[in-house]
């Protein structure tokens, strides 16, 4: 048995928490706060995966940094104040975390609140805790609470519950029990029978706790501003009787209200283990509730006939002491209000806000990631294809098949032109520069504009106001050259009537096969007539074919509104088909550089004529 009589937390009591929680420190400070206590109960946190470093904490709406040591004897050695820690480290670890926490006679008070800890550790940490007058709190435990003082990690549940129970102000009545959802049960009633707690400790639901149920009513016991003590004890284990006796002998006078749950026990006709480690009678009579509740009755506790009239037991007991001047009752006085995180608020549904951004494409909240309206599992089933997931990310709706198709006819046609066109050098000389994949291949996207790969949008464009404004392709050519524009669309560097381009003539023939509407293609193959005549490499290039066929796809397809198909054309979205396909040549060309351990490029000089001031002139 512990013989410590002084109280283990105060106002100022400082304490160390062992292991990254974040939200039971959280829970702490606020709690700190509501107490109106003038420092934060958490000094500090230990948590050995990482380095020093700190975080950010609110202390009512001010933010505040609460240091993080990896190593324990920094800790102390930085925090002489403390001498409390609340051990959040796991069943596996927390035997050596506390055995090391034993070794620093500053700590005085010792939660721990692992479950699952094996008894034979339990055991050793008692015993060396004993040698060293350490209070040791579970484990399996939430730990306890002292209003207006301390509270260990997430005693007392939810802010709101710690309002409604008053825990925020002392009472009289200080009590025990086994775990945090009796030590929850007790705060509601002891709150409502009396003026409130004064302190509660959850001594753990294991067969060997840290301290006992007497440990903490000697303490009681010793303290003047406790005016009567609560037990709530459980089936299982004999600690109560030890009360019986400290009641007997006169070590406890203050008034003592008791009850043992687990009476249903006998009702079961096998033995029940109930959700403590140590919640079972074990065959023997004299750990059974009703044994238990009748010995503590014996001994001269207020012990009622069930656990419905606990409360009235602790009420009357209370009211009598009122009467006799023993409690008075104090003036309530308002906590300070602490205002509620904001994502706790909105679960709750007591705030709304503006999103700053919103989505209509995506949705990776649920168990499965959506497209469009649709759970990428149907993707799969459907077999829609790069083409089918095209239409849901940028069109937000199924396409038809041979729309889909289109799209990676597109994507495959236009997946690479060889190591010589304008974006693919970039992204070779950015790779021999010695550059990562993102950066080379960004180099090369970046060439993509009117001239080179990017004049699929121009050409929609053109041809569509061409053709929607009646003008023949003569007079759209002429236009044009008034203008003094270039047909975006038409011409090649290489490509011409007489080095035609194989991907247009696929293009060309899978229009013409699949197509509903074909009116803005054909003419762009009528100005096209018209402009070979000049040169033979003003041919619909593949920018061109690709632009022109989307606008009667978007127009025929019987998936979109006129309306709907014009916004896209003046939205400029037909660029991102040949962004996609030719991404994914920039990429091999990037590998193929790195492959091929290619060194630094520098152009020829002989391959660069220099202009000197002198003979530059108009
Ligand atoms: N003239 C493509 O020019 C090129 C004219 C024109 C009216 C035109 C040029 C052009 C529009 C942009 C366009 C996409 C720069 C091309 C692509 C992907 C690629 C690339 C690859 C791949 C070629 C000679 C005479 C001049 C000009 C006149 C030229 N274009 N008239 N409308 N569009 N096209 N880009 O050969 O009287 O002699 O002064 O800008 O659609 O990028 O493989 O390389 O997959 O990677 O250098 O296929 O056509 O011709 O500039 O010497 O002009 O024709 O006014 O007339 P060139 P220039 P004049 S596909």
């Amino acid at each position: 048995q512990k013989v410590i009589s002084k109280p283990i937390f105060s106002s100022t009591t400082r304490s160390i928490v062992y292991g990254l929680q974040i939200e039971a420190v959280q829970n702490m400070l606020d709690f700190d706060y509501i107490c109106e206590r003038k420092t934060p109960s958490v000094a500090c946190m230990v948590y050995p995966f990482s380095g020093n470093h700190f975080q950010k904490f609110y202390w009512n709406t001010k933010e505040i940094l609460v240091p993080i040591y990896q190593h324990l004897d920094e800790a102390i050695k930085k925090n002489p104040d403390v001498d409390s820690v609340v051990n959040f480290a796991s069943s596996r670890s927390v035997y050596e975390s506390t055995l090391d926490l034993l070794k620093h006679p500053q700590l005085r008070t010792i939660a721990i609140i692992a479950e699952g800890v094996p008894e034979r550790y339990t055991r050793d940490i008692i015993r060396r805790a004993n040698a060293t007058g350490v209070m040791i709190i579970g484990p399996a435990t939430v730990g306890g609470i002292k209003p207006g003082c301390f509270r260990v990690g997430n005693t007392g549940g939810m802010l709101d519950n710690i309002l409604s129970s008053k825990l925020y102000r002392p009472g009289s009545v200080a009590y025990v029990a086994r775990s945090g959802g009796m030590s929850n049960e007790l705060n509601n009633i002891v709150s409502r029978n009396t003026d409130g707690v004064y302190e509660g400790v959850a001594i753990g639901g294991d067969m060997y706790p840290g301290s006992t149920f007497i440990d903490h009513m000697l303490r009681y016991e010793q303290d003047p501003d406790v005016k009567m003590i609560v037990l709530l004890g459980e089936v299982g284990g004999v600690e109560e009787y030890r009360v019986c006796e400290a009641i007997k002998s006169k070590r406890i006078t203050k008034p003592v209200v008791a009850w043992c749950i687990g009476t249903c026990a006998k009702m079961f006709p096998y033995e029940v283990q109930f959700g403590h480690a140590g919640a079972c009678a074990a065959g023997k009579d004299i750990t059974t509730a009703d044994a238990k509740n009748r010995a503590l009755k014996l001994a001269g506790c207020v012990v009622p006939d069930s656990f419905n009239h606990f409360g009235m037991a602790i009420k009357n007991t209370y009211k009598k002491l009122v009467k006799q001047g023993v409690i008075m009752p104090r003036p309530e006085s308002e906590p300070p209000q602490i205002p509620v995180d904001y994502s706790w608020a909105r679960k709750l549904g007591l705030i709304r806000k503006p999103a700053n951004f919103i989505s209509t494409i995506s949705d990776e909240r649920g168990d499965e990631l959506v497209y469009g309206n649709m759970p990428i599992s149907d993707i799969f089933a459907q077999s829609m294809g790069i083409g089918g997931v095209v239409g849901l990310l940028w069109f937000r709706r199924r396409l038809p098949d041979y729309f889909c198709q289109f799209i990676e006819m597109v994507l495959m046609l236009t997946a690479d032109h060889g190591p010589a066109v304008a974006g693919a050098h970039n992204t070779i000389v950015t790779a021999r520069a010695g550059k990562d994949l993102v950066s080379s291949l960004v180099s090369g996207l970046l060439t993509i504009g009117p001239r080179f790969g990017g004049a699929l949008d121009g050409a929609a464009e053109q041809f569509t106001w061409g053709y929607d404004s009646g003008l023949s392709p003569e007079e759209f050519v002429s236009a044009m050259r008034k203008k003094n524009e270039l047909i975006l669309g038409i011409g090649h560097k290489v490509k011409s009537l007489d080095n035609p381009d194989s991907r247009v003539a696929m293009l060309k023939k899978f229009i013409k096969d699949n197509f509903k509407g074909t009116e803005v293609f054909d003419y762009a193959c009528q100005v096209e007539r018209i402009t070979t005549k000049k040169k033979a490499n003003l041919i619909l290039n593949v920018d061109g074919c690709v632009g022109v066929a989307f606008v009667d796809l978007l127009r025929s397809c019987g998936a979109f509104t006129k309306e709907e198909a014009n916004d896209y054309i003046k939205m400029g979205v037909l660029n991102g088909l040949f962004v996609v396909g030719r991404s994914i040549g920039f990429v091999g060309h990037f590998i193929d550089q790195k492959r091929l351990k290619q060194g630094l490029y520098r152009h020829p000089t002989e391959d660069i004529s220099y202009i000197t001031d002198e003979n530059l002139s108009f």
